[in-house]
């Protein structure tokens, strides 16, 4: 017989994880237990809107039907091979994600900083076969304040102290110039030059928006200088900005989209590098892998994911929500609200910091049922689910008014 455990509150479950989790997050004290579309629920039965979503791992909200049934169907089927035999899924994902995407070809990984790492190998390899660059020469050219993960190599060349401190000996091999500088990009890329890889609008930093013409600046100069774009579209692809990839607002095709969280609808992780044929083709059996990307349930997932954005729909709601979204800030600036850059479904607002910290406007807003992460300093960032309604984010934007006020 088992032993009937009786549930724990929320702040026991808090209490609980502390000595045996490694203390690498400090998560909002809201312990959630299930979810479904735009809404989640904590142990006490309170339930908040999803103002965050995964990162937008979870662009068409917690649980979305088709990809649960997706999910279920493969689960019921066949869930891992390895690679070293085929599964009957992975080519029509490749297909299918390749032709949303206008490129080629297709490497399945599973989380984002593998698709960023596969990326970083797969552009010195290109540099080295194609090019013709001098052995281990090859340089990236990436932007300050960027955020592309947390593998040793992807901290070498981040700008943020906290994220790399005391992980050295680094990678190198990489050139750091301001965001949104063309001509300090141009002044960085020579011969050597394998890849320039930038965030379309860098997250982490704030969700900065560059200036029009930087991305179809990035594509000009790059293939001038006979180098790789590689857009890190992990975070703003998939819908998130109203288009599909984030590059597409500047009518922009890169040599290289990584994409990953929204990939796996919010189930499991999947990533991918999506490449021109010239540039993926540079890898031959041995050179590169992974015992889980490809596997048939991410591909299952992945497929499903593709199918939802083939129709459009959440593009469209992410345009057309993101112009409430932006109206909604826009109202509220001079009112608790510095400053806010936005595209689509995504914003990173900057509270007067005389209000507090953006970490403590987030607890205000969980404890009015609005669930927010904040970036650095005073800047939250608001990203819910491509399936929320234009009342819920009215409903939103009203309780970040409130809390704003209540501080002034
Ligand atoms: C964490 C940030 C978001 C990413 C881009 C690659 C990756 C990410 C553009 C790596 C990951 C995450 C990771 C998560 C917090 C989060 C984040 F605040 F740190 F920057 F989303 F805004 N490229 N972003 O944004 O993907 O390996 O995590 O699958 O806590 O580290 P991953």
């Amino acid at each position: 017989m088992t032993a009937v455990v009786p549930a724990r509150t929320s702040a026991e479950l808090i209490g609980a994880e502390e000595p045996v989790l490694a203390h690498n997050y400090h998560p909002l004290p809201v312990v959630v237990a299930r979810a479904e579309g735009a809404w989640v629920e904590d142990v006490e039965g309170r339930r908040y809107l999803d103002m965050l979503a995964g990162y937008s791992a979870l662009n068409f909200g917690h649980r979305h039907p088709a990809l649960i049934e997706a999910a279920h169907r493969q689960l019921d089927r066949l869930t891992l091979t390895s690679r070293a035999f085929h599964n009957d899924r992975l080519a029509e994902f490749a297909e299918r994600l390749a032709a949303l995407t206008c490129l080629d070809m297709v490497l399945p990984m599973n989380t984002g900083a593998e698709a960023v790492e596969s990326g970083i190998k797969v552009a010195r390899k290109w540099a080295y076969d194609v090019k013709g660059v001098p052995a281990d020469r090859a340089t990236i050219v990436v932007a300050a304040d960027n955020f592309h993960g947390r593998t040793t190599t992807i901290v070498s060349f981040s700008t943020d102290e906290v994220a790399r401190a005391g992980f050295g000996p680094f990678t190198p091999g990489f050139r750091v110039v301001p965001y949104n500088d063309l001509a300090a990009l141009e002044a960085a890329v020579d011969e050597t030059t394998a890849a320039v890889l930038i965030e379309p609008v860098q997250g982490e930093a704030g969700v900065i928006v560059p200036d029009d013409g930087y991305l179809a600046g990035v594509r000009e100069l790059t293939r001038h200088a006979g180098c790789l774009f590689i857009a890190d579209e992990i975070q703003s692809g998939l819908g998130r900005t109203g288009r599909t990839l984030a590059v597409e607002h500047e009518s922009v095709v890169p040599d290289v989209v990584l994409l990953g969280k929204a990939l796996g609808g919010g189930i499991v992780p999947v990533s991918a590098v999506v490449a021109r044929r010239e540039v993926l083709q540079v890898l031959r059996p041995g050179e590169h892998g992974s015992t889980f990307g490809g596997n048939p349930l991410a591909a299952a997932v992945g497929t499903a994911v593709v199918e939802l954005l083939e129709t459009g729909e959440f593009q469209r709601r992410a345009a057309e929500l993101g112009g409430i979204l932006r109206e909604g800030l826009e109202s509220l600036v001079g009112k608790g609200v510095v400053g806010f850059r936005s595209r689509g479904l995504w914003a990173g607002v900057d509270v007067d910091p005389a209000l507090g910290t953006g970490r403590e406007v987030s607890e205000r807003l969980m404890r009015e049922g609005i669930l927010v992460k904040d970036t650095h300093g005073s800047t939250i960032r608001l990203a819910p689910p491509l399936t929320v309604t234009a009342e819920e984010l009215q409903s939103a934007l009203h309780t970040v008014e409130k809390v704003l006020a209540r501080q002034a």
